[in-house]
């Protein structure tokens, strides 16, 4: 069995892990901020798939949100980046709509992409140049949309944020509507099969966006920060994902602000 069945049989595995443990008690704790919160159920899931992966694969390296790899500093090998639980808040609030996400790069290279949609037990995959998949459905291309005609999916809290909201706003006004999920993976997952047109963030750590890049790459998507720069998969950085169309019509939103672009760079750095 190679990688990426593998990393799909793993993923269930771990869909079931949290569902049977999801009926038992579980802590929650705040981490830095009061609103972002962290459970049992996220650090013990992120063990259980760091201790699969190894046992299969004692040389591989794994990057976790609650605390694995947080020394590895570059590409090589066989890295696999995982979220345990995207959409804690919906997890806590809701025990529905959130996913487990895992990216997988071989020396620097995307090589698949999963993301389970937990409750509702789809999962959506893709193995570079190999096409995407929700379960055993092959997903079509996307197609070209302009925001006028589009629902894209947004935060509000980048709206109302100082500095950047001016340009987000714009994109709300514009957009025929916007939707918000609560978990980037499962966000990103709905723009690959496009019922959402795109999905924006202006921070995002490696472990959200992973894998579903690879996934949107795969149906013929494009995603860059919301600059229009290239994604260093080691970094957080704000993420732009859509259909070729409506990236390059979105970009122009931020690119052309030079409020916007001067607190992407003290967000993100320069590139
Ligand atoms: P999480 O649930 O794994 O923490 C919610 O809008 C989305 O943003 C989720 O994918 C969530 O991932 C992520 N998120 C939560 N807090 C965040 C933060 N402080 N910075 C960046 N992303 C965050
Ligand atoms: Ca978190
Ligand atoms: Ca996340
Ligand atoms: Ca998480």
């Amino acid at each position: 069995m190679e990688i990426y069945e593998f990393g799909q049989r793993l993923i269930r595995e771990a869909g079931d892990f949290i569902r049977l443990r999801m009926k038992k008690d579980f802590r929650i704790d705040a981490k830095l901020n009061p609103n972002d919160l962290v459970t049992d159920v996220d650090r013990e899931t992120e063990t259980y798939i760091y201790d699969r992966i190894l046992e299969r694969y004692p040389d591989h390296r794994i990057i976790g949100e609650e605390g694995h790899g947080t020394d590895i500093e570059d590409t090589e090998g066989v890295l696999w980046i995982v979220d345990p639980i995207d959409g804690t808040l919906n997890f806590v609030h809701q025990l529905q709509n959130f996913a487990v996400s895992i990216g997988v790069y071989v020396d620097g290279r995307p090589h698949c992409g999963m993301i389970l949609d937990v409750m509702n037990d789809h999962l959506y995959h893709a193995k570079a140049g190999e096409g995407a998949f929700k379960d055993d459905i092959r997903l079509a291309p996307l197609e070209d949309t302009d925001l006028a005609h589009s629902l894209v999916s947004l935060n509000s809290n980048w709206v109302v944020r100082e500095g950047i909201g001016q340009a987000f706003t714009k994109v709300v006004r514009e957009a025929r509507s916007t939707r918000s999920y609560g978990s980037a993976a499962l966000d990103m997952a709905f723009t690959a099969t496009g019922i959402v047109s795109a999905t924006l963030f202006y921070r995002l750590h490696p472990w959200d966006y992973s894998a579903g890049m690879i996934i949107i790459s795969e149906v013929g998507g494009r995603t860059t920060n919301l600059l229009g720069e290239e994604i260093d998969v080691l970094k957080k950085d704000s993420i732009l994902a859509g259909n070729q169309a409506i990236h390059g019509e979105l970009v122009g939103y931020f690119d052309s602000d030079a409020s916007f672009i001067e607190s992407h760079r003290r967000t993100h750095g320069e590139k």
